[in-house]
């Protein structure tokens, strides 16, 4: 399997996120793809490309106008006003306020996003519209033929909504790819979000619409971040209805009951007959990752990327969450390699 990357994610290096009460260092680090890129190559994954320009275009196919264009001034307004520390939100708007776009930076930051954990720093607009030219690239490489490519990219994506930025991610790099391969062609896709938290942007972008399939299972929002969707009664709307499926699953999910979730997720996926998947793919289940509360094991996550290999279909693995560094490469590793041996035999 190939896979596609750049180091100008290293261009996304925030110094601090709200998180537990204090200003602590970001979890969601440059550290975290250099560990993964060093994993693919030491077990030679597969040849590593870099990403092709693709410009504005599919970007604004998801997300709003109004929006990427916040996030391309940013950074020059927010320097403007209180010089080059990271610009972070401090307050939103409650029912009964008006959603009203404010002119000062300050109010702008608050209006696109939802948390204080997402830095908007000197290269965050390089580092996000490279990430997804990595995404729209290992689009491409798949819709021409190759069966699998891991598109790693850098910050995650799934968060981020049609206007709307937070939980470390900007634009929806997944959520872009399969924009990008319905408008190369295929008739249906089908999202696959195995990252630990809610992928609340995916849900957001495709849920009025029946030709993209949206899944997730993730830990329950009752309980974990982002709080405010992923619950299991969501299911889709208007002409969307029935195409998208949430399993939320409670703190401290091991594999006995992580597995029955996937395989339901799989039979649903197969059920759709999409022409391609693509798989959000977060390994923040891990055991001991810091920000978590599920307990994947290693070994679980060669177990994950068999079955996903097992719907058959053409796949893009775009990477989200995970954030116990050291077995970061192990685990993303371990998921392509799984799939990649069930893909052969
Ligand atoms: C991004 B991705 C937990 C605080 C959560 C934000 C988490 C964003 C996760 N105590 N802070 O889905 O891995
Ligand atoms: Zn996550």
């Amino acid at each position: 399997m190939r896979t596609v990357y750049t180091e100008d994610h290293r261009l996304q290096d925030g110094k601090a996120e709200l998180i537990d009460g204090k200003l602590q260092p970001c979890f969601e680090m440059p550290k975290r793809a250099e560990i993964i890129i060093e994993r693919v190559r030491d077990q030679r994954l597969g040849e590593v490309v870099p990403p092709q320009e693709f410009g504005q275009d599919p970007i604004v196919r998801v997300h709003k106008p109004d929006f990427v264009e916040f996030l391309r001034v940013a950074w020059g307004d927010w320097v403007k006003a209180h010089g080059t520390w990271d610009a972070l939100p401090l307050n939103w708007s409650a029912p009964g306020m008006r959603r009203i776009i404010p002119e000062a930076i300050d109010g702008r930051l608050s209006y696109y996003s939802f948390d204080a954990g997402t830095p908007i720093t000197a290269g965050t607009w390089r580092a996000i519209t490279q990430a997804a030219n990595v995404a729209l690239t290992g689009r491409q490489m798949v819709t021409a033929g190759e069966r699998a490519v891991f598109a790693l990219c850098r910050p995650p994506g799934h968060h981020a909504g049609s206007c709307f930025y937070g939980g470390y991610c900007f634009f929806n790099n997944a959520a872009i790819a399969a924009q990008g391969f319905r408008d190369s062609g295929a008739a249906r896709v089908a999202v696959l979000d195995v990252d630990y938290h809610h992928g609340n942007g995916t849900q957001e972008i495709f849920y009025e619409r029946a030709d993209v399939l949206t899944t997730s299972i993730h830990a329950d929002p009752k309980q974990e971040y982002p709080f405010f969707l992923g619950h299991a009664d969501e299911t889709g709307a208007g002409a969307g209805a029935g195409h998208h499926l949430n399993l939320p699953l409670r703190w401290g999910a091991k594999w006995d009951v992580y597995k029955p979730a996937l395989e339901t997720a799989m039979r649903r996926i197969r059920d759709y007959a999409p022409d391609a998947i693509v798989v959000s793919l977060g390994v923040d289940t891990f055991e001991e990752d810091p920000i978590s509360k599920f307990k994947l094991k290693r070994d679980d996550y060669s177990r994950i990327g068999e079955m996903i290999a097992g719907a058959g279909k053409p796949t893009l693995f775009v990477m989200e969450g995970g954030y116990a560094v050291d077995a970061l490469g192990v685990n993303v590793v371990n998921v392509l390699a799984g799939f990649e041996g069930a893909a052969k035999s």
